[in-house]
Parts: structure tokens; C-alpha cells; sequence
């Protein structure tokens, strides 16, 4: 039963491994410093991490060019400290797992290197190699995400190959049987020592038209948008034969026991839930992104949920994701204030969440001068914003040099509060953002109807946003104020009945409601019969 799985009741945490602990002074985050970081994860309260890419990569995309798939790169460590940390993980009742980037490979991977050198290299059918158009232009418009067109020409054999990413990031053929049996085997390779899953970077790229018909224009396209925003990728990706593939990465993750399938998409919400697969035989989880980019208002956001609770097929399990490294800071798409609410909401929301690391000490989005730009993206494509390394900055843990991060000045700059804003700090205060993770976490944990119950819309006016969480003949009751002026609720209005479980402020737990549930301005609460009395 999936609502009995590791992965339904549990809380996933999302690593970036270049920037959580550095471990021998070189600035750059590695294996051996998650090790010693295990501990902080395991109070903190979640189940699993997630690390982004840590095989061997020229790091033109951070790890999102592997050009091994079964290997540590040296910068992040070794084998050995991999199993190590694999070991102490689970020895903390901490699931591990990877990051699958099969879509394509590091231009420098040796399946490249010799498709490219011939035509008739038993590798060339690994790849996507076209001829040029009539005009000697490229086969297709589809577009590069990073900019420009998704086609490079290649001098040595007189064709184009397709990059859905960089030109270092060729794309893999994935309608040849020889490219899925090496991934297959990578993945196996993987499942054998002991990992719990693999979230597989762009599912739903692999794919691409058969035909190479042209993507067609987006009508909703203006300037300020990503470049690639011009076309609508319909024959570039989301093709029906990719549910096929998800098919075959799923029956290989059920080669063993327990594993879990997650799936990047972005894609609307109707789209998105095909790749639980026709009879739930896809990824487990299909990344459900559309927080990252809702509006914080009380009513657009009980639409997503409802919109999100109908097109679930049936038995098919919920997720929610508040931020990741592609995307801005949730406490600065929200606000600080409005960031504890999105916490709340993230974990008492029907569905696996996926924590990204940082945003536990509210870390914001930092601003990145000119010169310390690393994001192949913003150098691709400067001054539109589109720049990932601001939510990709060390985490925050003392007040030591480098805010603990590194003994070496980091590979990205810290942000200027990263003192102020560390472990140390906001874990000596009681009330801060981090206590309230870990606080929502422990109840999360205590309470079934958080983790497995049903969702239940109340309400959503102005800036409240009301739901109920059901499980087994108990309820809790969720209120969050997405404003910044006060809200009273009136109790028997909502059936309501019980005391605060725990206030976003962290000052009110045990508080019994009287004749109105009383809101501050920024402030969400549980409320629920407290345990010990069931
Ligand atoms: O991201 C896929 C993706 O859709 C990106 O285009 C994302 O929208 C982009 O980063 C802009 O915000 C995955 C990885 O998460 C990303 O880090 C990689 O760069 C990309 O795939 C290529 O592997
Ligand atoms: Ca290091």
C-alpha cells in the first residue's frame, strides 16, 4: 500500500552538495562533510536526502553533465566515503537518494567522445545526430534551454547533435534499447549498494519527437522571459513513449526493496500526473512544483491544492516542493514572515514535501555580483534574472570564518547575514524559523492525520486559508493568516474544537480555542486534541 511506504509518511531533504560542508578546505562542499552534517539532518527531523549530482562532471552544469555514471568525482570525494555515507545515513534512519541524469550526458563522456568521432561509431545512434537543414541550418527550432538553439553543429562528421541544456550536455537517444540497458545498469549498480531511490533529472525530456516536427510558437511569450520561453516544447519533450521509459525506470527500482522513483517535471498539473503512469507504474513521485511559482494568495493557492487533489489518479500519492536549486528562495519569493507559513503549509499538506537545504534558517536568495556569477545559465542568458546561484549559496552553520561552511573562500558567496542566520544561532533561539521546522517536523511525526490523513478544503477569504487533516476518526484543523493584519475565525462556524498544537510563533502551544480562533498577521497554527488525550 503506498500510503504504508518510507516515502508517503516521510519528509525528503534536498542537498546540494557544492555548497553544505566543505571538509578539506577547498571551498567546494563534499561527501565526507554531509557525513559529519548527518547528525544536524537527523535532529532536524526528516527521513531522506537528496543529493544533486556527486559523479564525475566538467561541472559545466555542477554535476548536471555526467560524464560517469558510476563514479564519485574527485572534488566531492571517494567511493569510499560514498559507502561511508551511505552507511551512517541509514545507521541514523536516514534514506540516500541520488540524482539519475539520463537525458544526457556530459559531452566529455566517453559514450560521446566516440559518437562524435564517426558516422558509423557503433556509439553514433547514442546521441541525437541530424543532418543539417536544406539551408544548412539546424534540423529543428527547438531551443536550448540555456539559450541559443538546441542543435550544434559537429565539423568532423558534417552534422548537428541535439542539447536540450548546454552544448556540453548532449542528448542521449533514448529510443535506442543500448542507451536504456547502460542507464539501467548504472542504476543497478547504485540500488546494489544500498541506495533508496533516484530522482531523475528532466523525466520527461527523454523523449523527443520521432518526426522532428517543429515546436510552435508560444503566444503567451513576452520579453523578460527566458529565450526559450518563445516556443511551446511539445515535440521536443513530454512525448507519450517517455511513460514507456518511466515504465522500465520504475520496473528497475522494483528490482529491489523499498526504492523510490521521483520525477523532475515541469509540467501543468494535468500533464504532470500521466507520470504516475496508467496503472501507478511510473514514478512514485512526479515532482509537483507549483507552489514554486503560485501566487501567496489564500484563494489561488486552495485552487492549486483542489486542482492537484482531482487530477490525482486514483491510489496515486501527493507531493509538494517549496524550492531547489533551479529555482528562487521561498523566503524570498514570500517574505521572511510569510516564509514560516509556507513552512507550515508544505508540512501539513496532504503529500510527501521536499525540503530544500537552508530554507529551514529562512535563507534568501543572494545577490551575485557580476564577477562571482558561476551559473552557466545567467552567463548564457545575462540580465534577465534567470540566475540559479543565488539560492545555491553555503549553508549557514556558526558563526566561525565562512559561517562553518569552509575554511576556504567558497566557490559561491555567503549571504551577508549568513552569521546571524546559522545552525548555532538559531537553534539557541527558541522561537526562530529553524525551532519551527523542527517543531512541525516532531508533530508531523506524532500525528498520522499530518502525514497520511485526508485533505479537507474549509475555507479561503481574504488572506485565510483553512483545511482539515483526517486520519482514522481524528482531525487537525490548519489555519494560516497569509497577511500581515489579524484574522478571528469564529469556532463553531468550522466545527472547531481542541487547543493550538503549534503556532508558526512558537508561543501558544496548549492555548485552548474559545468562541473565535484568533490570527495574528503572519502567523499559522495547528489545532487539534492533543495526543496524549486521544
Ligand atoms: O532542471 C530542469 C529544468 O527544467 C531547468 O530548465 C530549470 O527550469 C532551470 O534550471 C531554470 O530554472 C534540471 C536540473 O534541476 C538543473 O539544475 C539542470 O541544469 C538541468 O536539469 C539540466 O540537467
Ligand atoms: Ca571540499
Amino acid at each position: 500500500v503506498a500510503s504504508a511506504s518510507w516515502w508517503a509518511a516521510g519528509v525528503l531533504y534536498q542537498i546540494y552538495p557544492r555548497s553544505f560542508q566543505d571538509s578539506n578546505s577547498d571551498g567546494i562542499g563534499d561527501l565526507r562533510g554531509i557525513i559529519d552534517r548527518l547528525g544536524y539532518l537527523s535532529d532536524l527531523g526528516v527521513d531522506a536526502i537528496w543529493l544533486s549530482p556527486i559523479f564525475p562532471s566538467p561541472m559545466a552544469d555542477f554535476g548536471y553533465d555526467v560524464a560517469d555514471y558510476v563514479g564519485i568525482d574527485p572534488i566531492f570525494g571517494t567511493m569510499d566515503d560514498f559507502d561511508a555515507l551511505v552507511l551512517t545515513a541509514h545507521a541514523r534512519g536516514l534514506k540516500v537518494i541520488l540524482d539519475l541524469v539520463p537525458n544526457h550526458s556530459s559531452d566529455q563522456h566517453p559514450w560521446f567522445i566516440e559518437s562524435r568521432s564517426s558516422r558509423d561509431n557503433p556509439k553514433r545512434d547514442w546521441y541525437i545526430w541530424r543532418d543539417p537543414a536544406p539551408d544548412g541550418g539546424p534540423p529543428t527550432n527547438w531551443l536550448s534551454e540555456f539559450g541559443g538553439s538546441g542543435w550544434e553543429y559537429d565539423d568532423a562528421t558534417g552534422q548537428y547533435y541535439y542539447h536540450a541544456f548546454l552544448k556540453q550536455q548532449p542528448d542521449l537517444n533514448w529510443r535506442n534499447p543500448q542507451v536504456r540497458d547502460a542507464i539501467y545498469q548504472a542504476m543497478r549498480f547504485w540500488l546494489r549498494k544500498g541506495v533508496d531511490g533516484f530522482r531523475v533529472d528532466v523525466i520527461w525530456h527523454l523523449i523527443k519527437d520521432d518526426q522532428f516536427r517543429d515546436n510552435p510558437p508560444n503566444p503567451d511569450f513576452r520579453p523578460g522571459m527566458p529565450p526559450h520561453a518563445a516556443l511551446i516544447p511539445i515535440y521536443s519533450a513530454d512525448r507519450p513513449e517517455t511513460l514507456d521509459v518511466v515504465a522500465e525506470l520504475r520496473s528497475v527500482i522494483e528490482e529491489f526493496d523499498h526504492r523510490l522513483l521521483i520525477g523532475e517535471i515541469y509540467l501543468p498539473i494535468e500533464r504532470l500526473v500521466a507520470y504516475y503512469g496508467a496503472e501507478l507504474n511510473g514514478a512514485q513521485l512526479p515532482f509537483n512544483f507549483a507552489l514554486l511559482s503560485a501566487q501567496w494568495h489564500a484563494r489561488d493557492i486552495a485552487a492549486l491544492i483542489d486542482r492537484y487533489e482531482q487530477a490525482l489518479p486514483s491510489g496515486a500519492w501527493p507531493n509538494w516542493v517549496l524550492g531547489n536549486h533551479d529555482r528562487p528562495r521561498v523566503a524570498s519569493r514570500v517574505g521572511p514572515a510569510q516564509a514560516r507559513v509556507a513552512a507550515m503549509l508544505l508540512l501539513t499538506l496532504r503529500g510527501t514535501p521536499t525540503m530544500y537545504y537552508g530554507d529551514e534558517l529562512g535563507m534568501e536568495q543572494v545577490e551575485i555580483a557580476p564577477e562571482d556569477v558561476q551559473d552557466p545559465f545567467e552567463k548564457n542568458v545575462p540580465g534577465i534574472g534567470v540566475g540559479r546561484d543565488g539560492c545555491r549559496t553555503p549553508m549557514q552553520w556558526d558563526a566561525s570564518a565562512n559561517a562553518g561552511f569552509s575554511d576556504a573562500r567558497p566557490w559561491l558567496p555567503l549571504a551577508p547575514d549568513a552569521a546571524q542566520d546559522s545552525v548555532a544561532n538559531l537553534r539557541a533561539d527558541a522561537q526562530s524559523i529553524l525551532n519551527l521546522y523542527r517543531a512541525l517536523l516532531r508533530l508531523r511525526r506524532r500525528l498520522p492525520q499530518l502525514s497520511l490523513g485526508d485533505y479537507q478544503p474549509l475555507a479561503a477569504e481574504g488572506d485565510l486559508l483553512l483545511y482539515r487533516r483526517h486520519y482514522q476518526g481524528q482531525s487537525v484543523l490548519i489555519a494560516l493568516n497569509l497577511g500581515p493584519d489579524p484574522i478571528s475565525v469564529a469556532s463553531d462556524a468550522i466545527g472547531l474544537d481542541g487547543e493550538v498544537l503549534l503556532s508558526t510563533m512558537l508561543d501558544r502551544s496548549g492555548e485552548r480555542i474559545g468562541a473565535t480562533l484568533d490570527l495574528r498577521g503572519d502567523e499559522g497554527i495547528v489545532v487539534g486534541r492533543a495526543p496524549e488525550e486521544v
